[in-house]
């Protein structure tokens, strides 16, 4: 008997022999429902922490659970390899990208073999090999060829000092990260993928994920961003010429009393040019394209602009409106102007507070008269339209109709939707990155790499430059090549890599052949395998990584490549890993092993008392991070696993405790145990399949328990992913199987108890596989308990034995129901008062006493 849970001496020989048997790989199979289970696939950045641990952990479970319910499941693994840390680390460590890069990856998929999951190896993807990027760079240019990927020009933060660009995230208060200097907007020619173009497409589809947490829904439309409005002309006083605005309050026209364009309008300059203005109108823009873009549009930001020294004239009103230009409007957004109303626009009364300009109420509420010269905030509810003309006394939401017909009768205007989302900018002027197969000809312009180059390699010998410039530009032969279309040899090979969202738009595709060598994927195989039908990851993904992926399964579509238009069927985003921060007045956050373990616990250092803070989110700075590894040395991977599950459902945050952990071994020990009890007595009797009629009355409890733990655990894990209910519902059959006696032993009892062992490891086993291994094939098996199948239950075992109960009024027998064995005293009563018969002879008397004698009567006094 093995008397001991001893998770060391199992847990690698099972992971040795289910890799050895290849028990994960899977094939297309037509004959058999397919299952994809995909995790989000993770950046090597050196170790897996507990978000993947936990991540992975719920996905390993379900792709386990489907395969046991005889889905074909298709569960694999790979990395999102292309990208900054590696080129930081490799700066910090005096090492390379890719040697960085390949030995995380190398350590990191051991520790996710050690955790035990049912990935199919064969299949592992990492995004930085030419194999994989090759057909990245292959769309692109067949999006080049289609116009869905053009190069325009934009801003990029840029470093002076580093003489480099800079990601969002590398902006700390409007400084480099790394050397301190104010960082200035660039204008740089950079590549973009045209989204825009299905931006309605993405949004009416947001309606049809029913799959889909409804936040994440909420946030992929917000970031799309649609509004109806309309698009206005403004006439220009000197040149004639027309200033566009998008504005969304048609109403308020006759309250616009100025015009402000955004600083990178084109007409800004020009209009300015010859007025006098012209020299502060250029101060303004420079010191304006210095301004984080990203900030500029927010409420709180200090809105400032100048006056241009032009004109418009307001179409409906005929006011003469100077022209601003100010930082709030964003070129990026609508058509770059607004038509300013600062009667009803906070921004735009802000700005005219400050500049002294004229404020005109246009929309008046119900019982409040405002005064432009005391009104200390903008109104921008409903109301009934004032100093309006023929639109006065119509009710401002009708007046937007109104206005909006009579500009487009006079050809002043038309109805418009714009939407917030910007065109994809893919450029990065990094180096570890997928090469943008295109050149740069002195004679031709831009021309395509052909594709017989493909792929287009990233030289991994580079080594990077100070201040983690690209190295692509200077290197020996990855810059200069041959133009492909005149033959000139000085054209230069584009040195921007793509942004690493456009690797992890597709590599759900690519798993489903990831050997296929003639294009991105074997279309047989992704029309067998996709749509995925269950992705698992962090909701900090829910915007860009979603939408992009969504984006580029379209253009697959559209390219004729994929026979779907949306890649994730359903979606889970998982909830943060939280613990306990300590924090020290003195010292700071510290690590548990700085603090003493007695109450009250003290700083080591100092011996100030610490203070226990909130439950945050794991972090380095906050130092309460817990390392795997630690993890599966002291309890193993099943621990590891459980207590990840039972700790609260998926979508939750997960709060760390030590208890937790000791109390998930704690139970995997007693199930070990119990199952060695009971060992020697089932070995080899067959598992009992009732019926239940005919089992003893000691027995047959433990059979419904059986059958009624089946369900729960089914359902929980089937609809709802409620791994820790489903876990109690196990552990509360093994509490019941902990009151069965061993002896005497009968048949009866040996085949239920059989039964009953069975069930738990087939229950348990998607969430401890090595356990429940280990025990099932104690119990005589000789194949995986993975293809065992999962348990169904016996609903007769399910169904609550019956009575039939005796109705009476004052004594007289009435009527007669049936309730359910165990049906409480009050329900009874309720329902035995509800009876029709009952009522006839009870009306219009009080009740005065209801005697219940259990199984037998109903006995109601009036
Ligand atoms: C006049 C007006 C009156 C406006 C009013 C609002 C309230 P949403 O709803 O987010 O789409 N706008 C238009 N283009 C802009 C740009 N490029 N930069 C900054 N602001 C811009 O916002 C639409 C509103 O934002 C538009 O409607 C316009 O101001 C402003 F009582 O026009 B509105
Ligand atoms: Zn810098």
């Amino acid at each position: 008997m093995k008397e001991k849970f001893d998770p060391k001496s199992i847990e690698c020989k099972w992971q040795q022999s289910w890799e050895a048997s290849g028990l994960f790989a899977v094939q297309e199979n037509p004959a058999k429902p397919k299952y994809y289970l995909l995790e989000m696939f993770p950046y090597p950045s050196g170790k897996i922490h507990m978000g993947h641990v936990r991540n992975y952990t719920i996905g390993d479970v379900v792709a386990r659970y489907k395969r046991m319910k005889g889905f074909n499941v298709l569960h694999p693994m790979g990395w999102d390899a292309f990208g900054m840390p590696a080129e930081n680390a490799a700066i910090s460590n005096n090492t390379h990208p890719a040697r960085w890069t390949y030995e995380n990856i190398d350590y990191m998929k051991r520790q996710l073999k050690r955790m035990g999951f049912s990935y199919d190896w064969d299949r592992e993807v990492a995004t930085c090999r030419p194999e994989y990027y090759r057909w990245e760079q292959w769309l692109f240019l067949k999006m080049y060829e289609k116009g869905m990927a053009y190069r325009k020009e934009s801003y990029v933060n840029w470093c002076e000092t580093c003489q480099t660009v800079l990601a969002n995230e590398q902006v700390e208060a409007g400084a480099c990260w790394r050397c301190g200097q104010a960082v200035r907007q660039k204008k740089l020619s950079q590549w973009f993928f045209r989204i825009t173009d299905y931006a309605e497409d993405l949004l009416v589809h947001c309606d049809r994920l029913p799959g889909w947490p409804e936040k994440v829904v909420t946030m992929q439309k917000n970031w799309i961003g649609q509004s109806h409005g309309a698009e206005i002309h403004f006439q220009i006083e000197q040149s004639g010429e027309d200033i566009v605005v998008f504005t969304t309050r048609p109403d308020t026209i006759f309250g616009a009393t100025f015009m402000c364009l955004a600083p990178e309008h084109p007409l800004v300059q020009r209009l300015a040019r010859g007025t006098g203005q012209e020299a502060a109108v250029a101060d303004f823009v420079e010191r304006i394209a210095l301004q984080e873009r990203s900030a500029r549009g927010l409420e709180r930001y200090e809105k400032e602009g100048v006056f241009i020294g032009a004109f418009c004239i307001n179409p409906m009103s005929g006011r003469k409106m100077p022209i601003y230009t100010a930082n709030f409007a964003l070129m990026e957004y609508g058509t770059g102007a607004v038509m300013s109303v600062p009667a009803h626009d906070q921004r735009d009364f802000d700005f005219a507070r400050k500049y002294g300009l004229e404020i005109v109420v246009v929309v008046q509420p119900q019982g409040a008269m405002f005064d432009p010269a005391t009104m200390a905030e903008a109104y921008a509810g409903e109301g009934t339209m004032v100093n309006s003309g023929e639109f006065n006394g119509m009710a401002n939401t009708e007046a937007i109709k109104a206005i909006t017909d009579r500009l487009e009768s006079r050809k002043l205007g038309k109805r418009t939707i714009s939407y917030r989302l910007r065109d994809w900018g893919i450029s990065r002027q990094r180096y570890w990155g997928a090469p943008i197969p295109m050149i740069h000809c002195p004679q031709c312009g831009i021309v395509p790499a052909p594709e017989s180059d493909l792929p287009i390699l990233l030289p991994e010998d580079a080594d990077l430059l100070e201040g983690g410039r690209s190295p692509l530009p200077q290197h020996p032969y990855f810059a200069r090549v041959t133009c492909p279309a005149c033959g000139r040899a000085d054209a230069r090979r584009e040195t921007d890599t793509m942004d690493t969202f456009v690797e992890s738009s597709w590599y759900f595709e690519r798993y489903c052949s990831p050997h296929y060598e003639k294009g991105m994927f074997d279309q047989r195989a992704v029309a067998y395998w996709m749509p995925v039908d269950q992705y698992i990851g962090g909701v900090e993904h829910a915007i860009l990584h979603l939408l992009y992926s969504r984006y580029y399964t379209r253009v697959l579509n559209d390219i004729g490549l994929v026979p779907y238009r949306e890649p994730f069927t359903r979606l889970l985003t998982q909830g943060m890993v939280c613990k306990e921060t300590l924090q020290c007045a003195e010292h700071g956050f510290l690590y548990p092993e700085e603090v003493t373990e007695t109450q009250p616990r003290k700083c080591k250092r100092c011996g100030r008392e610490v203070e226990v803070g909130r439950v945050e989110k794991m972090s380095k700075s906050k130092k309460n991070v817990v390392d795997p590894n630690a993890l599966l040395d002291a309890y193993g991977a099943d621990t590891t696993r459980l207590f990840c599950l039972f700790a609260s459902p998926p979508e939750k945050s997960l709060e760390w405790s030590e208890q937790g952990v000791d109390g998930a071994f704690r139970f995997l020990s007693r199930v070990w145990r119990l199952c060695w009890l009971w060992m020697d007595a089932i070995r080899d009797v067959p598992a009992s399949s009732g019926p239940m009629d005919r089992l003893s009355l000691e027995i047959k409890p433990v059979y419904q328990k059986i059958h009624f733990t089946i369900q729960k655990v089914t359902n929980d894990i089937e609809d709802r992913f409620h791994f820790n209910t489903a876990i109690s519902a196990v552990m509360e059959l093994v509490n019941q199987l902990y009151g069965v006696a061993p002896e005497p032993i009968t048949p009866e009892k040996a085949s239920v108890m059989r039964l009953a062992i069975e069930t738990v490891v087939l229950l348990l086993s998607p969430i401890v596989p090595h356990l429940c291994e280990e025990i099932w094939h104690d119990l005589g098996n000789s194949e995986s308990v993975l293809l065992a199948a999962w348990p169904g239950f016996d609903e007769a075992a399910l169904k609550k034995d019956q009575h039939l109960i005796v109705l009476q009024v004052n004594g007289k027998l009435r009527s007669r129901m049936t309730v359910d064995d165990d049906t409480d005293e009050t329900a009874i009563k309720r329902m035995a008062l509800g009876d029709e018969k009952v009522q006839k002879f009870i009306e219009g008397k009080a009740v005065r006493q209801i005697v219940v004698v259990k199984n037998k009567l109903v006995n109601i006094v009036v």
